[in-house]
């Protein structure tokens, strides 16, 4: 090699008659502003310099370029000409210009690779336009050379899913032009060497048409149509189908236009800023506070559950999934055998529907050794609690772990709502000991929460975020409460729903109206498939450890439901009815609700708007995450629009409920919140105001922007999250204490 033409993000450096352009901005090579400028200059050196016959750009590190810098889409003026106009030079050029892909080729960093004249791709290297899921369409010209690449229905499939195609793949569909094995650099020399011997021409993608070969003539339109119904909530899916459009149909330099004028609108969507918020708070949830970066996990290749009831046995699935092997203990032979058979049954479901093969069940069932006995659980590295929600129970359990597992071992409980300082206590060993808290369907779910202890080590941590990434889940840590942070904000979420139950609403209608509002589930619906009694054992539970608000109508629709039997889907019959399977109104239910409402004196209406239903069910939810803010329990606000996206069916447009708290302003929030404890009353302080709220709400500052302080000079590296012994009075509960009694209802 001979002279670098300049150091920074990207390089060109001469290699007898082949210019090798490198990218090499890490993490992922994502196209900064400064990478770009690099691009620019060096493009401009190689164009300048005649003694080049070629030029291989490849990328350093991981990966190929990934796509374009998701935070700089926020900046002012952001605008891809200036890129797209480096790709117009790169293929316009009359020397080769080949592209040496590894990792992931993503958005603007497989565009930067369409515009070259051939491309390489390496074993393991992946492609594909994702910007659909940032609400994006591709911006630099991908909407228009893909479909000309691999024809217009695949490439409209690969954006509108987002979905990535393995190297072998991408030949086959002519997004790539050749595979070879061994490292970026050296096998795209060979590569370019061999096209200049053969004297290969270059081969410009914006000249070619886009196939449109066995399609309907009304493809487009149907397209459209279904992406304005289907994706309705998702703009840029209708963009992407007029610009695949328009590079089958128009010429080049028009789609290009079409393109752009599409991209302007759509990164200012609401919806895409949400979807870039997301992003960025799922990478930075990974981020523990007070955890040193670089911190090595425990070592973790066996894993051990106790309980094969539903979540149990679904966290074995969940473990087995990714390969690990599985102690799944119970206390009953019939527990045990009725546990794995439900297992197999899944499987068995999921290959019947073709999404696994024989052996892979038969790999999967083989990881999971079902066994009464609990010393089988002392060699494994973790081992998760996960017997029912009972205090007493889990305290014993968590007792004879700490006693009998490995020293070393990581101990989890996955308790929804209990106190984890008290089990972790219980172990003996709370340093080894946290929460994992997946949710329902453990197997299926995206999301854990991560239960930090006031004593919890910092490994603990790393090995539990290390091992959501492996089960592909999205893990959120936070500190000790009564429900964490899904299910404390959750909890305000179904209070106010069982209120207008009372109130005369009826389940149906309930639900009608959250979901127009973009959650996946209304809170009826999402009772009853949880079940009932799932709900009323942690209401009753959590009266007993002395945390519920001396309200006795509180809760009542779920404590009354499980005394009837009503237990939901399971038993046939909660919120609604379930006859042959699908949820239909039920006047007994809410006939049920009514006569509960009477007997707790809860004036019955008819005037509650559809506006009143949201903004009862929202703003608690809203203010119950600025005081989980405030008590630390969560670190960042981000990190509770990742729980409720991730866990919680909170719709994902709408970036979760702490960012849509600051699109709807907080002022209105805190007036909203204001005006319902005059209009209910406030005895129990269901609507005290958040101070935080309160104070960000008179600043006209963002709760999404909020940054909790940094712990004092001096105080430990890893501080700790707030236990219940640490707890101020008050804190972490959904009642904070005694008022005098006032109006009720
Ligand atoms: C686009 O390209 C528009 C164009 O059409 C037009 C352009 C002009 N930007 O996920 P990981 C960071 S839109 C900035 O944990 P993995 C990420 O934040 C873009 N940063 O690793 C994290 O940082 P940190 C189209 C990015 O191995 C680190 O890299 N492209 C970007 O599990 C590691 O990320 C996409 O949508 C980015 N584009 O997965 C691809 N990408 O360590 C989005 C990553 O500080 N990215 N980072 O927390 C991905 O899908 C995954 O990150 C990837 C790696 C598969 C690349």
């Amino acid at each position: 090699m001979s002279h670098a033409a300049s150091m920074g993000p990207v390089t060109l450096v001469r290699h007898g008659r082949i210019g090798l352009l490198c990218i090499d901005h890490p993490p992922v090579n994502a196209l900064s502003v400064a990478t770009v400028a690099g691009l620019d200059a060096k493009v401009a050196a190689f164009e300048a310099d005649p003694a080049l016959d070629g030029l291989l750009i490849w990328c350093a590190g991981r990966t190929f370029v990934a796509g374009g810098d998701i935070a700089q889409f926020d900046a002012p003026g952001f605008d891809a000409a200036p890129y797209n106009r480096i790709l117009a030079r790169i293929e316009a050029s009359e020397r080769l210009v080949v592209a040496a892909l590894h990792g992931t080729a993503l958005g603007g960093g497989l565009e930067l690779a369409l515009a070259c004249h051939y491309r390489l791709a390496l074993p393991g290297a992946r492609v594909g336009l994702p910007e659909i899921r940032l609400g994006l369409l591709p911006g630099a010209l991908g909407s228009q050379r893909l479909p000309r690449a691999c024809g217009a229905a695949l490439a409209l499939d690969l954006m509108l899913s987002g979905r990535m195609l393995d190297a072998e793949a991408a030949l086959r569909a002519g997004i790539v032009d050749a595979l070879a094995t061994g490292e970026p650099l050296a096998a795209g020399l060979n590569y370019l060497e061999d096209l200049l011997d053969r004297r290969a021409p270059p081969r410009r993608l914006s000249a070619l048409p886009a196939s449109t070969a066995g399609l309907p003539a009304d493809f487009f339109s149907q397209a459209l149509l279904r992406a304005r119904q289907e994706q309705a909530r998702y703009p840029a899916a209708a963009a992407i189908v007029r610009a695949v459009e328009a590079a089958a149909t128009r010429p080049f330099a028009e789609g290009e236009a079409l393109e752009a004028a599409l991209l302007a609108s759509c990164v200012v969507s609401p919806e895409s800023r949400a979807l870039r918020h997301l992003f960025l708070a799922e990478r930075q949830a990974a981020r523990v506070p007070g955890v040193p970066a670089g911190l090595l996990p425990r070592v973790l290749h066996t894993a051990g559950v106790v309980g094969a009831g539903t979540m149990g046995r679904r966290i074995a699935m969940s473990l087995a999934d990714a390969g690990m092997p599985v102690t799944l203990v119970e206390a009953s032979g019939a527990a045990l055998a009725k546990g794995l058979a439900s297992v197999r049954a899944r499987y068995e479901a999921d290959a019947a529907a073709g999404r696994l093969r024989p052996e892979q069940v038969a790999r999967r069932m083989g990881l999971i050794a079902g066994t009464l006995d609990y010393e089988a659980l002392a060699g494994c590295e973790l081992v998760i609690e996960a017997v029912v929600e009972d205090m007493a129970l889990k305290q014993q359990v968590c007792g004879r772990l700490g006693r009998l597992c490995k020293p070393g071992a990581i101990i989890a409980t996955n308790t929804s709502t209990l106190d984890v300082e008290v089990l972790a206590e219980a172990s003996g060993r709370p340093a080894d000991f946290a929460g994992l808290h997946f949710r329902n369907p453990a197997n299926g779910g995206r999301l854990i929460e991560v239960v930090r202890g006031s004593a919890t080590a910092p490994d603990v941590l790393v090995t539990a975020m290390q091992l959501a990434r492996r089960l592909g889940k999205v893990a959120v840590v936070c500190g000790v409460c009564f429900g964490f942070i899904g299910n404390r904000m959750a909890e305000a979420y179904l209070r106010e729903s069982e209120f207008l139950l009372m109130e005369g609403v009826s389940p149906v209608r309930l639900d009608a109206v959250m979901e127009a509002c973009g959650m996946a589930m209304g809170p009826c619906r999402m009772l009853d498939v949880a079940g009932i009694d799932v709900s009323a054992k942690i209401v009753l539970e959590y009266g007993k450890a002395g945390g519920l608000p001396p309200d006795p109508a509180y809760r009542a629709v779920v404590r009354t439901l499980f005394r009837l039997g009503r237990l939901g889907c399971k038993s046939g019959a909660g919120l609604y009815r379930y006859p042959g399977g699908a949820a239909v109104a039920d006047p007994e239910a809410e006939r049920i609700c009514r006569a509960l409402g009477r007997a707790h004196g809860i004036a019955r209406r008819t005037d509650i708007s559809d506006a009143e239903i949201a903004e009862r069910l929202l703003y608690p939810l809203v203010n119950e995450a600025a005081k989980l803010l405030e008590e630390g329990v969560a670190s960042r606000p981000g990190d509770i629009d990742m729980v409720w996206t991730a866990g919680y069916g909170y719709p994902d447009y709408l970036g979760g409920p702490v960012w849509q708290a600051d699109s709807i302003g907080l002022a209105r929030i805190v007036a909203g919140l204001e005006r319902y404890a005059r209009l209910r009353g406030n005895p129990y302080d269901y609507w005290d105001v958040s101070p935080l709220l309160a104070t960000l709400a008179r600043g006209g500052q963002r709760l999404s922007d909020w940054v909790a302080p940094r712990p004092e000079a001096g105080a430990a590296p890893i501080p700790s999250a707030p236990g219940s012994a640490a707890r101020p009075a008050g804190q972490g509960r959904i009642h904070p204490g005694p008022k005098p009694p006032q109006s009720v209802h």
